[in-house]
């Protein structure tokens, strides 16, 4: 946790950008009869309609909310169309979804420091760019203002019926008497109205933006307006955005410590803890948790925005609700040999187009027990060194399964003892790859060993697992992104994927806690072809040239439509019905069902038994170095730097109800 306390924090212009309904906006594009609709993306999951993970500001005004199945949202707006998420290996083919992330990242990233954050969230570092239009053409010199960014919500700021509020925002824009913090912020709200029109017209897709002295509150403020809205927060409107926030809408306040401050120290608002003093919250939360808790009551952050375009991990995960529980060793052989293909494919594309491999693989399951004393505990998360080729993250996988397994069961798991048959389900995996760093130059010799390895459907004697499995109970050690399977487990049974939980088994790329802290998690890949990968060297002078292009393609467009008009001469042609999924044949009873213990059980424990007699490992430390003493030089490095990763690399490391939304205007309603 940042424990500094910068000085200069309140200067910055940082921005947080977040997609609108994402997913519905992406089914929209590929197709557009769907535009103005209330629509819906459903999971890859049949029962009772699939679960809703993105739905439209149409379809949320008629009352359908995210945690609908498809059938609820179809009682609650009939009219609603129901698309399904792509499919590939028997779940959820998140591709085109992050391609798409990635055509706006690489829009973004030309106007400063970018950091994707999530599949449709960046943080943008506007700083620069805003200084320079603040020396070479200050707002209060500009000749038009444009629409979008009149439109913007500033907070502190009236907006009561009657106000002229487009004419206050100019004024307050335009202030010639303003202190440098908030003429910063002025030139960040032009800018940013500027790149979201852009990001509209060149990807058709609408998004919301906060604008803030830090990413914080960036990210509070990003979401209080939606959509196709930004919200600015000038420092003398802070304390009154925290005081009345609860504490656990807070980044990282959703989990454990915030419970903590709820029930240890009353706390309810970010507001309530201005009571506390520095010294006292360290007293209760450590020196740096203290600090940190006492900076963020007044607003004060000192993270930075991470200049970083590609994901920091890949996952690929899947629930297995209620019924579809997994419990043989056999099917979870199956479903992890499908999430390592995926995931090893996305290793592939990694490697090819951006040099960089990743050197940690880690299990996670969610679990639950028959007979069960002890039916809170955790299903463990594993980890192990990460061996490129298909076959091989697979037998890996599989093999931290089994250790995970054994410590889940326990001493009496394995041999059923007397009456005590126990046994296991699985309700959700997911494998991952963490620790990515870039290959040092000159590599193509080693890309090939991978390539070539890949192809080899072989068990080789390099490999892994379990002598060098690391426990980790959180699993944050070994993969950042991933968090411990905690409230997954806890989760009701049915299809977990879509919400948010730790980890997001169906979407790993997505959010991970219930309090939006998608900041947090797995960013997608495949995504460097679209992405600009600009130098750092490249950066300041792109960004102390953005405004003067803005300015001049502001000149050059003098008089044009605001964002909301882009899409008014949009002909839309009526929809074709839409197909959903009906789907009787699974029972919707069947939730976290007791399972009587069977003879099954102890063929599935011996089978365990089995697996953990053949298991075999080995450590990378124990490699004999002089080995690689007779490679060529630069696959020495390479090798070295792949099993033993410089930790440089790894180092640092409410919606609003859119009641003022003006979506409608991108996407009028078709002409029936
Ligand atoms: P969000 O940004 O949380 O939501 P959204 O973009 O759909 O809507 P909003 O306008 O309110 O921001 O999530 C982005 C996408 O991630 C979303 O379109 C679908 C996907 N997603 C999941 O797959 N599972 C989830 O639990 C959540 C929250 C999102």
């Amino acid at each position: 946790m940042p424990v500094a306390r910068p000085e200069t924090s309140d200067a910055r212009v940082i921005a947080h950008v977040d997609m609108d309904c994402f997913y519905v906006q992406v089914e929209q594009r590929k197709q557009p009869e769907l535009r103005g609709l209330p629509t819906a993306v459903v999971q890859y999951n049949e029962w009772q309609g699939g679960g809703l993970i993105a739905v439209s500001y149409e379809a949320r005004k008629c009352g359908v909310k995210r945690s609908m199945r498809g059938d609820e949202a179809k009682a609650a707006c009939p009219q609603i169309q129901l698309v399904q998420v792509p499919v590939a290996r028997g779940k959820a083919d998140l591709n085109l979804y992050r391609g798409a992330g990635s055509e706006v990242v690489s829009i973004l990233a030309k106007s400063g420091k970018c950091e994707r954050a999530s599949i449709d969230e960046v943080y943008l570092d506007l700083t620069d760019a805003a200084e320079s239009m603040l020396a070479d053409a200050p707002p209060e010199s500009l000749e038009l203002i444009d629409e979008e960014v009149l439109k913007s919500h500033i907070l502190g700021m009236s907006r009561e019926d009657g106000d002229d509020f487009k004419e206050n925002v100019r004024d307050w824009i335009c202030r010639k008497d303003a202190d440098r913090r908030d003429k910063l912020l002025s030139c960040g709200i032009i800018i940013v109205a500027e790149l979201r029109k852009q990001v509209l017209k060149e990807t058709e897709f609408t998004c919301s933006a906060g604008i803030a002295h830090n990413k914080m509150l960036a990210k509070l403020a990003s979401g209080m307006n939606k959509p196709a809205q930004q919200t600015v927060v000038p420092y003398s409107a802070v304390q009154e955005l925290l005081s009345s926030l609860p504490i656990k809408k807070m980044k990282q306040l959703g989990g454990k410590l915030g419970t903590s401050l709820q029930t240890d120290l009353g706390i309810d608002t970010v507001g309530d803890l201005l009571q506390y003093s520095e010294t006292k919250l360290q007293e209760h939360y450590g020196i740096n948790t203290g600090t940190w808790l006492w900076n963020i009551a007044r607003g004060i952050s000192g993270e930075e925005v991470q200049g970083r375009l590609l994901p920091k991990s890949h996952g690929s995960g899947k629930t297995f609700p209620g019924p579809r529980a997994l419990k043989s060793l056999s099917t979870v052989q199956h479903w992890l040999n499908q999430l390592s293909e995926e995931l090893s494919e996305r290793l592939s594309s990694d490697l090819e187009q951006n040099k960089r491999i990743a050197s940690t693989l880690t299990l996670h399951a969610s679990a639950f027990k028959s007979r069960d004393s002890d039916s809170h505990k955790k299903f463990p998360s594993k980890s192990c060194p990460l061996r490129y080729g298909v076959t091989k993250i697979q037998e890996d996988a599989f093999n931290l399964f089994q250790a995970a397994l054994r410590e889940y069961m326990g001493p009496f798991g394995s041999k059923p003892q007397g009456n005590k048959q126990e046994t296991w389900r699985i309700t959700g995996l997911s494998v991952s790859a963490s620790k990515i760093v870039d290959i040092p130059s000159g590599t193509s010799s080693i890309m090939r060993y991978f390539q070539s390895e890949s192809t080899v459907p072989s068990r080789s004697a390099d490999g892994c697992v379990q002598d060098h499995v690391a426990m980790t109970p959180s699993a944050s050690e070994g993969c950042s992104e991933q968090r411990s399977t905690e409230t997954q487990a806890a989760m009701p049974e049915e299809d977990t994927g879509v919400t948010y939980t730790l980890p997001n088994f169906e979407n790993p790329d997505k959010g991970i806690d219930p309090v939006s802290e998608k900041d947090v998690v797995s960013c997608p890949s495949n995504e460097a072809t679209h992405v600009s990968t600009q130098s750092e060297s490249n950066k300041g002078t792109q960004t102390n040239r953005i405004w003067r292009k803005m300015n001049y393609s502001k000149e050059k467009n003098r008089g044009m439509p605001s964002i909301v008009d882009i899409f008014k001469n949009y002909n839309a042609t009526p929809p074709s019905k839409q197909e959903t999924q009906e789907d009787s044949t699974v029972s919707s009873t069947s939730k976290r069902a007791k399972f009587s213990g069977s003879s099954h059980n102890s063929q599935v424990n011996q089978e365990v038994e089995e697996r953990r007699e053949t298991d075999w490992g080995y450590k990378t430390d124990e490699i004999d170095q002089s080995v690689f003493d007779e490679l060529p030089v630069e696959i020495q490095r390479e090798l070295r730097s792949f099993l033993r990763p410089n930790k440089q690399f790894n180092a640092g490391k409410s919606k609003g109800d859119g009641s003022t939304s003006s979506i409608a205007h991108y996407f009028p309603p078709l002409n029936r």
